[in-house]
Order: structure tokens, then C-alpha cells, then sequence
């Protein structure tokens, strides 16, 4: 029984320290991918590959980063079901979706 219980917590922390990290890039004034799908608990990185600053704001504020400078990133972990349509305010037709299982 023991032995099983600590099989069972080593399964937890190994998948808790491989939750997946998904990486969505924006550059030439787009996010790539535009559309991502994600499980619930993952984690979602946009980063600034362009030359010129950006940043990612929720359609329903559910998440808002500041100004990414070119180079710069913001993490959001998915933690409900939905799909979450974001966009660039400083490039209004710089949107997305993220698409949360
Ligand atoms: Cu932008």
C-alpha cells in the first residue's frame, strides 16, 4: 500500500514538473500560432520576436500583459476550459485565441 502511494506521488511531481509550456511568437505584427490549443494547467508563453513592442491582452480580461519590448515574454497557465481570444492593443488586428481542453 505504501509502496503504491509513493509510486502514485512520484507519477503527480513528475507530471506537475513537465507541465508543458507552449510558446506563441509575435512577429511581422502577427502571433504565431494564431490559434493554440492547450490542456488545462499548461502554460502559454508569448514572446516579442519583432522589432518593435507588443503585448497580449485578453478579449474578456482574463489576462493582460505589459508592454513586451522586442525580446521580451509573458506567461499566462491555462487553469480553466474555454478559448480565450486575445489581441494586441497597440496592433488591434494582432489577434489570437488560445483554446484551453
Ligand atoms: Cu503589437
Amino acid at each position: 500500500m505504501r509502496k503504491f502511494s509513493l509510486a502514485a506521488l512520484a507519477l503527480l511531481l513528475a507530471g506537475a514538473a513537465n507541465a508543458a509550456t507552449h510558446l506563441v511568437l509575435g512577429r511581422g505584427a502577427a502571433w504565431s500560432p494564431r490559434r493554440l490549443e492547450v490542456r488545462r494547467g499548461e502554460v502559454v508563453e508569448w514572446k516579442n520576436a519583432d522589432v518593435v513592442p507588443h503585448n497580449v491582452r485578453s478579449d474578456a480580461r482574463q489576462f493582460a500583459s505589459k508592454t513586451l519590448e522586442p525580446g521580451g515574454s509573458f506567461k499566462w497557465k491555462a487553469a480553466k476550459r474555454g478559448s480565450f481570444p486575445y489581441r494586441c492593443t497597440l496592433h488591434p488586428e494582432m489577434t489570437g485565441a488560445i483554446v484551453v481542453r
